[in-house]
């Protein structure tokens, strides 16, 4: 292991935000620093939902001259990695150019397929079985099931499916290869193996050609292009990695867990993901039910996770309020007038459909309490105090499905995400599942990312390694249940 400095950046991108960050492992421990942050959102066009995906390459090459600018005199980046969200997939003809516009996985061009299976109990247990992944709007496989009905020539334009970190890898390598933890969100791999799920594909009709068998995250694609890396001598001989794609693979991989597996992890930002890691899939009825996403590791292994709606309902709700807090301040006022206010008697029901994507979500909030005659809160402080303890009590209920089928009891969770900032969240989750909740001031995705590449480059021996070095620096802050 060499003593000096070792530079390595992630291309972390965000359904809401995206960022670049240098990572710089030194002496055991990883610093990092953030060079670049950009927002990111999905438009609509006559009624479709799309990402702007040039607009996230021009971010991710501005990111990457930053990292070059960040770096001190003549050091060299050793390697880059790409993680995203789950699901999206780019569709490319063989010279790698893009045949169907981008779609966001919001889109509701997905319902009458997902009310199809939803409707179909053998077909949906049968998809379920095969794949471990439940009937949800926004799965790459329904998605990809509505392109080929309403367009069916795009079986005669398109030959390859890439998912959204391997296709930004392949415009920073030219190697196009799908990474296995960002495929496995698609509900088109098979649970038990490592490769497409054949019934899957056949059952929603998708060209089994489009679907290269997917590579193990850590994989070295090759070197950054020289149309990218330009006559910078910083970005010289710099390797592209296949890390973890998925972010959620990313973020649960850089949590300090301990390694008798009694911790369960809560990635909580736009989404809540809350699940744990293991060595078996947990599938069955109750499991479907359950709504437990048998997603996985970057080499193969499994995290089963429920997706809770996250704090997409608070940014929506945000966006209905014209006094929305913008500094660390104004957050921490919002906060506090929210823990002064009484527990609401009445929550949320997290799970309602009707809460994805609606025009307004206060709206939507206000009429689901409507109909269970619920008066709606009166100012923003109640909405946030509304969403937090509905929340908290989603991650509850996914923790208890969890000890019941998988036969695990936890003993903590621990949270990482923008999430972990808010301590009326904390506590809400520390108090409905009735363990302590230890919440990290990590950026999860990012920190996972970099932590493949050094595996990668055998700066680091393993996994649990990282972890172990890690979990001593990280600043902490632990809520205990007060029920
Ligand atoms: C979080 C995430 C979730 C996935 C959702 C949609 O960013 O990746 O894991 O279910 O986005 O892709």
């Amino acid at each position: 292991m060499s003593s000096s400095p070792l530079y390595v950046a992630a291309v972390d991108l965000g359904a809401t935000s995206g960022r670049v960050i240098l990572g710089t492992w030194s002496k055991d421990r990883l610093t990092l620093r953030e060079v670049h942050r950009f927002p990111n959102t999905f438009h609509s066009l006559d009624g479709h939902d799309y990402w702007n995906i040039g607009g996230l390459w021009h971010e991710v090459q501005t990111g990457i001259k930053a990292v070059a600018a960040a770096l001190p005199k003549g050091a060299r980046l050793a390697s880059i990695g790409v993680d995203t969200w789950g699901v999206d997939y780019v569709l490319l003809n063989d010279a790698g150019r893009l045949v169907f516009p981008v779609h966001a996985y919001r889109d509701s061009r997905t319902q009458p397929g997902l009310k199809r299976l939803g409707d179909t109990r053998a077909a949906r247990d049968r998809i379920y079985a095969a794949t471990g992944i439940p009937n949800v709007f926004y799965n790459t496989s329904l998605q990809l099931e509505e392109t080929v009905a309403n367009c069916p020539a795009i079986t005669d334009l398109a030959t390859r499916c890439l998912f959204l970190p391997d296709y930004f890898n392949y415009l920073l390598s030219g190697r196009m290869e799908v990474e296995f933890s960002i495929a496995s969100t698609s509900q088109l791999i098979d649970v038990h193996g490592k490769d497409w799920s054949r019934p899957a594909l056949d059952h929603f009709r998708l060209p089994p050609s489009w679907f290269s068998t997917p590579v193990a995250a850590g994989t070295r694609l090759g070197m950054l292009r020289s149309t990218i890396a330009g006559d910078l001598p910083a970005l010289k001989g710099t390797r592209v990695i296949a890390v973890p794609g998925h972010d959620t693979a990313c973020a649960y991989d850089a949590m300090p867990a301990s390694p008798d597996g009694s911790d369960l992890y809560l990635s909580s930002g736009t989404w809540s993901l809350v699940g744990f890691e293991g060595d078996q899939p947990v599938l069955g009825e109750e499991a479907q039910a359950a709504r437990i996403s048998n997603e996985r590791t970057g080499d193969g292994r499994y995290h089963p996770l429920t997706n809770v709606i996250g704090l997409w309902l608070l940014e929506g709700t945000l966006k209905d309020f014209s006094a929305r807090p913008k500094t660390d301040r104004e957050w921490a006022a919002l906060i506090t007038a929210a823990e002064a206010l009484p527990a609401p008697k009445v929550l949320i029901d997290v799970v309602d459909p009707a809460l994805a994507n609606p025009v307004s979500m206060r709206a939507a909030l206000d009429a689901q309490l409507k109909k269970r005659r619920v008066k709606p809160p009166k100012d923003l402080a109640g909405y946030v105090r509304l969403i937090c303890d509905s929340l908290g009590r989603g991650h509850a209920d996914a923790k208890r499905a969890f000890e019941r089928l998988a036969g695990r009891t936890f003993q903590r969770i621990l949270m990482v995400g923008g999430g972990a900032k808010n301590r009326l969240l904390c506590q809400a989750t520390a108090d409905a599942a009735g363990i302590p909740v230890v919440a990290f001031d990590l950026e999860g995705s990012a920190v996972g990312n970099l932590a493949s590449q050094l595996i990668a480059l055998k700066a680091v021996k393993s996994l649990g390694e990282f972890r172990r070095l890690q979990a001593a620096r990280l600043h902490q802050r632990r809520y205990t249940p007060r029920t």
